[in-house]
């Protein structure tokens, strides 16, 4: 069976890799239908060898489509989406705004996608960190289950969109240039510089928005609701991979061997872990694959029980992050 698929905020960087997602994963694509701001209308894209222009989002745009994807913020989200689900399409969604609704799966298919089976209308994808580190926690935890993990993040501009990944390279270029350089998409100097996560921090708790989302969902997608978790989520001058290092505890002692030989056996993580070479993930050998990496696995010297484990994961974000897990779960609704 072939579908007829939209994507919403196609012109926007996820957008753009869930064309090439599709496309290269051999989705089974009748008719694709582009969607964006009308900005964009008729700016084209090439998919599978043919010109597709994009359209201007209305709630009329539907009307045929069997699976949307969108990928355009949670304010376009909650109005469309449920324009969409009610004329029949199944939405894919990447924004937060139905993550952490009770009757929305929230989904990432190596560790819970066996909820699609439910047939849901809306698909919640993760945020980015979250989907990240489940890759590599859920590996662990179905073997020894975890109790507490500390994380501290490495965020890159993809993450707030392809106007930050511009500003990435125009700051540094003129950073480069002796030139001055005003920030306009995110709120401080970007090149050869990093800075607290520029989600809103919460008055309450200290933690900003990004912390937030990741530790609620990363607890939601692993069904472990008493999960106790503390991130620090942090923007690094890097194009499009997040890394994070993961101080996990467990609830019997594990050893680095153990947990490098269930990660080894995990779909969709491949080990990086040579400390000889001192080669472990990174960024740039992320960027672009599929595969979250792990590595640097160690036992945490602050823990003598030994039930503590340091590692150190990395992902595309555009990809295991957003496009790539959104297209996984549209395969799953496809089959
Ligand atoms: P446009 O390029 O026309 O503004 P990113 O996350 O990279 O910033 O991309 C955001 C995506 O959301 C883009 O495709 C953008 O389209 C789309 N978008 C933003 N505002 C709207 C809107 N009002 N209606 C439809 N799509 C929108
Ligand atoms: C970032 N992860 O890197 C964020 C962006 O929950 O979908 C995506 C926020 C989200 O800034």
């Amino acid at each position: 069976r072939l579908f007829n698929v939209a994507i919403v905020g196609a012109t926007g960087a996820v957008g753009v890799e869930l064309m090439t997602c599709l496309e290269r994963r051999n989705f089974p694509v009748r008719s694709l239908k582009l969607l964006a701001s009308p900005r964009s209308a008729g700016r084209t894209y090439e998919f599978q060898g043919r010109q597709v222009a994009v359209e201007a989002l209305t709630a009329d745009s539907f009307t045929g489509v069997d699976i949307a994807l969108f990928s355009a913020g949670a304010t376009i989200s909650r109005e469309f989406a449920p324009i969409a689900a009610a004329k029949g399409c199944v939405v894919v969604d990447n924004s937060s705004a139905f993550r952490m609704q009770p009757e929305i799966p929230l989904v990432v298919p190596e560790v819970n996608g066996d909820l699609l089976g439910q047939q849901p209308r809306i698909v919640a994808n993760p945020n980015c960190v979250a989907a990240i580190a489940v890759m590599a926690l859920q590996p662990l935890h179905a073997h020894n289950p975890i109790q507490r993990v500390i994380g501290a993040t490495y965020q890159s501009a993809s993450g707030a969109g392809a106007a930050a990944m511009a500003e990435l390279e125009a700051s540094t270029a003129a950073y480069l240039a002796g030139e001055a350089y005003e920030p306009k998409v995110l709120p401080h100097p970007y090149a050869f510089n990093l800075f607290s996560h520029n989600a809103g921090v919460d008055p309450e708790t200290g933690y900003n928005g990004e912390e937030l989302k990741a530790m609620e969902e990363i607890r939601k997608i692993m069904s472990a609701p008493d999960l106790r978790l503390s991130f620090t989520c942090v923007r690094v001058p890097v194009l499009r991979a997040h890394s994070m290092s993961l101080t996990v505890e467990f609830e019997r002692p594990v050893s680095p061997a153990e947990a490098e030989a269930w990660l080894g056996d995990a779909p969709g993580v491949r080990l990086v872990n040579d400390p000889l070479r001192n080669h472990f993930p990174m960024p740039n050998e992320a960027s672009g694959g599929d595969d979250v990496l792990v590595g640097r696995i160690r036992s945490d010297l602050s823990d003598p029980s030994g039930r503590t484990l340091s590692i150190f994961a990395v992902g595309d974000q555009l990809l295991k992050g957003a496009a790539l897990n959104a297209v996984q779960i549209a395969e799953r609704v496809a089959s």
